[in-house]
């Protein structure tokens, strides 16, 4: 077994009803800048992500688009799974709840339930959501005018009466309160945490977790015409990805417990509560932490079909290019909080923290060094204090990032890296290198070499969130792919003089709002 430190991070598996959109890209994006930045922290990491394929929904879906089930999960599955190339997503595995080690594993872990005592048969009656798959007591809903009623999500319900299994979740009140008291960091944010815990206060009923009415799924083992409840099914693909049933399977021994179950707000309480009571009744060890992110907005509206206002993220890689769109969802919004998106605020962002501020710095840097320094890195001088300040602010990045990384802050974490890269910018118009050209050429050899070494340490901090951008940035400064890490941070790892400097080729082009279907990209 390797003896580095393991990271398990995954997505939500999405369902195939629908085609990718910008939040599926931002929630699969921040996981892969988790994954990323553990990857050069020097973890062992797993990053999962996938397709929910079962269930009344999807049924209904391929029957709509007059194809059969299967047909339409494997077209829709296929999208996904374009997103994670265009997006640039490293994803270590990409899972789809129809391929049969999941439902071996969806089996076991039923069984091993029911053999607990955990399951009983009986009947269901009241409401259902096929929309978000979720039943929904009488005090949730809200009448319409029309005398249907409404989940909290917007959706319509419609009244089930069908013999089921039912899972006694009623059982698991008091241990998951105790796990949000002595875990506080299990649900984050802590608002989300909050919202959890006065639902469980509020009472759990048992939950129906077999349907009869339709048969796209995996069957209750042992009870004909009984089809498992889509999210017994759909979070047991978090298991399923280690090796599960197979507890002695490396994957398993070395990533379950998974660290990170990164959700959008939708989803919470599936996470938060059916799936840690699903795995206390099994006897299996429970997930670190599920972040519930908050909701994107499209210039002000709800995001929806129907409104035609869906923002279509191969569109926007398209118009901006990748790492932009990468940059600007993590460092816009607090992690956590909703968001609106904007096209100018975008262009605005990009422009400014990417075109102007790390990319102007780098392409006026390396240009002077290219053409005033024989094409190659200079020896630096003696250091002054201004210098150092600035080394020393940038050599203590990681230990600045890496906990706000740590609780999926990553606005805050680009802000640090950026906050510095302010300060390099500052430095060099204070140090005003194009003058010391002609005054003190030792001392410009000083400065670039100075502000040099700062933006190999700032591509290296980049390249979880802008991979291309600063795998560019590290070529231009001639760095091997062994010295890329996150150990080559800090003083350890400053920039050998003599090194070729090229022509340097702007990494982040300047953006413009897109007129008459001009295109960025
Ligand atoms: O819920 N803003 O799948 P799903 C931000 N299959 N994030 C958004 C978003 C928006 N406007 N819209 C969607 C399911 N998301 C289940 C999950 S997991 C065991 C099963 C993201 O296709 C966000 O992560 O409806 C949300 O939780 C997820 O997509 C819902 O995806």
């Amino acid at each position: 077994m390797s003896t580095r430190p393991s990271y398990y991070v995954t997505t939500p598996i999405y369902y195939v009803n629908d085609v990718p959109h910008i939040g599926h890209a931002y929630t699969t994006l921040a996981c892969d800048v988790l994954a990323r930045f553990k990857r050069l922290d020097g973890y062992d990491v797993m990053f999962l992500t996938g397709t929910d394929e079962h269930g009344q929904k999807v049924e209904k879906s391929a029957a709509g688009a007059g194809v059969d089930p299967q047909s339409f999960c494997d077209r829709v599955s296929a999208r996904f799974q374009a997103l994670a190339t265009a997006m640039n997503f490293s994803n270590d595995q990409f899972i789809r709840t129809t391929e049969d080690r999941h439902k071996r594993a969806v089996q076991h872990l039923w069984q091993r339930i029911a053999d607990a005592g955990y399951i009983y048969e009986s009947a269901y009656s009241g409401w259902y959501s096929v929309s978000d798959e979720a039943f929904y007591s009488e005090k949730e809903l809200t009448d319409r005018a029309d005398g249907t009623k409404v989940a909290p999500s917007g959706s319509t319900v419609e009244w089930v009466e069908e013999p089921s299994f039912f899972f006694k979740l009623s059982a698991f009140q008091d241990r998951l309160l105790e796990l949000y008291e002595t875990q506080p960091d299990f649900v984050m944010p802590s608002s989300r945490l909050n919202e959890v815990k006065s639902f469980v206060r509020g009472g759990l009923e048992d939950l129906s977790v077999s349907r009869t009415t339709f048969t796209w799924g995996v069957p209750v083992p042992g009870a004909d015409g009984h089809i498992m409840y889509v999210w017994i099914d759909a979070l047991t693909n978090y298991l399923t990805a280690t090796g599960y049933p197979d507890e002695g399977s490396k994957d398993y021994r070395t990533f379950w417990p998974a660290d990170v179950h990164m959700v959008g707000k939708d989803i919470l309480r599936f996470h938060a509560v059916y799936w840690p009571a699903f795995l206390m009744a099994a006897g299996l060890p429970l997930p670190r932490r599920v972040f519930a992110h908050g909701w994107w907005t499209n210039e002000g509206e709800k995001i929806s079909k129907s409104k035609g206002n869906v923002i279509d993220p191969f569109a926007l890689i398209d118009d901006f290019g990748l790492d932009p769109v990468r940059y600007f969802l993590l460092r816009e919004v607090p992690f956590g909080n909703d968001g609106d998106f904007s096209r100018a605020a975008f262009v605005n962002r990009c422009n400014a923290d990417l075109a102007n501020d790390l990319g102007n710095l780098a392409q006026r840097t390396l240009s002077m060094i290219h053409k005033n320094c024989n094409g190659a890195l200079p020896a630096p001088g003696d250091l002054t204090d201004a210098d150092r300040e600035l080394l020393d602010g940038v050599d203590g990045l990681l230990d600045i990032v890496r906990p706000h990384m740590d609780r999926q802050a990553f606005h805050k974490a680009l802000g640090a890296i950026w906050d510095q890269v302010g300060a390099a910018n500052t430095y060099i118009s204070e140090q005003a290198p194009w003058t010391l050209k002609k005054t003190d050429a030792e001392r410009m050899s000083t400065v670039l070499y100075v502000v040099a070494e700062t933006i190999r340490q700032f591509a290296i901090l980049a390249q979880p969130v802008t991979p291309d951008a600063a795998a560019a940035l590290l070529d231009l400064l001639d760095i091997d792919a062994g010295a890329r890490g996150f150990d080559a941070l800090g003083a350890g790892g400053r920039l050998a003089a003599g090194r070729p400097i090229v022509k340097p080729s702007g990494v982040f082009p300047r953006l413009e709002l897109e007129t008459d279907g001009e295109k960025n990209a």
